[in-house]
């Protein structure tokens, strides 16, 4: 306000005698610019905290020293006290953790086992199930749970980029997306495969066969309250089969044609919409336009027979494989879920964790405080830092 208002108020002659005074030049340009600064590191607050997020892997495992990268550092109950004794349940759900990591992520998958042990599992002692594209070096986050742990490495034709896509145009559209501000991973043909493997393939994973639900994991995660309840039964005796923390836009720019391509499979397939789903999440006008609203994919918890046994699922996937937006866009398992939950499934089967406080690269969720939620999980989060109050805002 202060930087406009002396055009209004004095007039333009005195306006730019005043800007031209050598002194006044250098104020006015330092004003202007920290201005801009700010404004850009306010919009790009999100780009900034994974920029510093995936490096922060590095100075944490070079000071390995200290600790000999977590290997043999158990989880520490200590620092996770509980007030409030935990519930007691005489059953557990058929579930696990799953966590899909490359082996330089190591450090962050710990820190995030670390969370999720100690704000949940350590009494609960649900497995978890490591997937990699390569065989894992190191087995070493077994020390971190008292749970099982299972390795496995996913069939290469799973992952890699499929021999039918024409590797100029992916080439060339992985040029011109980078060219673009602001979109990450415009370059990465390996984010492109882990997001076709989180949208096609993770529930097809052998290790998860034995398994109803997962709880996804991502390294360097943090939940920030005490979860006082066990998600995996909630979902069962809810009859949930999916469920999220956070939900997000997509951006155009890695999907312009995804809607398109859905809409053309769900006009040719209409038996697979719900009749009770969740539309409005995705589209406000019955379709024509998409609210790119998605659930934040680094958290979910999911019920694996849907994916598995889901033949709408199974052919959306299929179509938009076809298509081959994976790589000649950059569609993500985001939006693709977004999409398949809020079409394929009756929209009370979708549930939103609100009182699960979620925090990956500087987006969270944080419960009000004025629910019971805060004030029994011990929160140590700030629910005007939460995403859905910003979205507001
Ligand atoms: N094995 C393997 N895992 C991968 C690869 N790329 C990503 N991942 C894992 O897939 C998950 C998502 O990857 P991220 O790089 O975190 O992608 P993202 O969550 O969209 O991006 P951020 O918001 O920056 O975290 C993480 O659990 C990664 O460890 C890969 O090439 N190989
Ligand atoms: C767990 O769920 C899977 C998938 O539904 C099923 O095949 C398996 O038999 C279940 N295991 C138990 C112990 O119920
Ligand atoms: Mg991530």
């Amino acid at each position: 306000m202060a930087l406009y208002s002396p055009l209004s108020s004095a007039p333009a002659a005195r306006w730019k005698q005043l800007l031209l005074t050598k002194k006044s030049l250098i104020a006015s340009l330092f004003i202007i610019f920290s201005f801009l600064g700010s404004l850009e590191l306010f919009l790009e607050r999100g780009i900034s905290t994974r920029i510093l997020s995936s490096f922060s892997l590095t100075p944490d495992s070079s000071s390995s020293n200290q600790s000999p990268l977590s290997c043999s550092n158990p989880f520490e109950p200590s620092s996770f006290q509980h007030s409030t004794p935990r519930p007691t349940y005489s059953r557990k759900a058929n579930a696990t953790f799953l966590t899909l990591a490359r082996n330089s992520d190591l450090a962050g998958v710990i820190r995030s086992m670390k969370q999720v042990e100690g704000r949940f599992n350590r009494d609960r002692h649900y497995p978890w199930v490591f997937l990699n594209d390569e065989p894992f070096t190191e087995e070493c986050t077994s020390a971190v749970t008292s749970a099982k742990t299972h390795y496995g490495q996913i069939p290469r034709d799973q992952w890699v980029q499929p021999d039918f896509i024409d590797e100029e145009r992916a080439t060339k559209a992985r040029k011109a997306l980078s060219k673009i501000r602001g979109v990450f991973y415009a370059d990465s043909v390996s984010y492109r495969n882990m997001c076709r493997f989180y949208s096609g393939f993770f529930y097809r994973q052998a290790l998860l066969q034995d398994f109803k639900y997962y709880w996804r994991v991502e390294p360097d995660i943090n939940y920030r309250c005490e979860i006082e309840y066990d998600p995996f039964l909630y979902m069962e005796d809810n009859n949930k089969a999916y469920g999220f923390t956070i939900s997000v836009p997509e951006q155009k720019e890695t999907t312009p044609t995804l809607w398109d391509t859905s809409m053309e499979f769900f006009n040719q397939n209409p038996q697979y919409l719900h009749p009770n789903n969740a539309m409005r999440f995705a589209s406000k006008d019955g379709g024509k336009t998409w609210t790119r609203c998605t659930y934040w994919t680094n958290f979910e918890i999911g019920d694996l027979d849907f994916f598995r046994g889901s033949e709408g699922y199974n052919k959306y996937f299929e179509h938009l494989e076809t298509a081959g937006g994976f790589y000649y866009e950059r569609w993500g398992d985001a939006p693709m879920h977004g999409i398949a939950i809020s079409l394929l499934l009756d929209r009370e089967r979708i549930h939103h964790f609100d009182d699960i406080a979620y925090e990956h690269t500087g987006w969270e969720q944080c419960p009000d405080p004025l629910t019971p939620a805060y004030e029994r999980g011990r929160c140590s989060c700030d629910y005007g830092n939460s995403m859905a109050v910003k979205w507001k805002r």
